[in-house]
């Protein structure tokens, strides 16, 4: 990936990255290892920013874990692995407000 204030380029590999199936695991995430000289953007902790495990939301299907109800996918505007409140990416350690 490309930073975009500096240009610079940034790179991460995992050993494991899998993807579930759409019927009975809604595309969730299992990704383990991490090299690289990018953030870990998919596990970042081990708590609200924990993409790793974590099912696939979109804008009209809410598998997130946020407990009142939101749609991280809808108030972010795109689709990702969310968990509860904050949300990282690949381009991590910017976090996001998922509600
Ligand atoms: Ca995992
Ligand atoms: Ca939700």
């Amino acid at each position: 990936m490309q930073q975009k204030t500096t240009g610079a380029w940034y790179s991460v590999e995992y050993w494991k990255f899998q993807i579930g199936d759409e019927a009975t695991d809604k595309y969730r995430l299992d990704v383990d290892g991490y090299s690289g000289d990018a953030p870990d953007g998919l596990q970042y902790d081990s708590g609200l920013s924990q993409h790793d495990g974590m099912m696939f939301s979109a804008y009209d299907n809410d598998n997130d874990f946020e407990s009142a109800g939101a749609n991280c996918a809808d108030s972010l505007k795109g689709g990702w692995w969310f968990n509860v409140q904050y949300s990282a990416d690949l381009e991590l350690p910017v976090l996001h407000r998922c509600a």
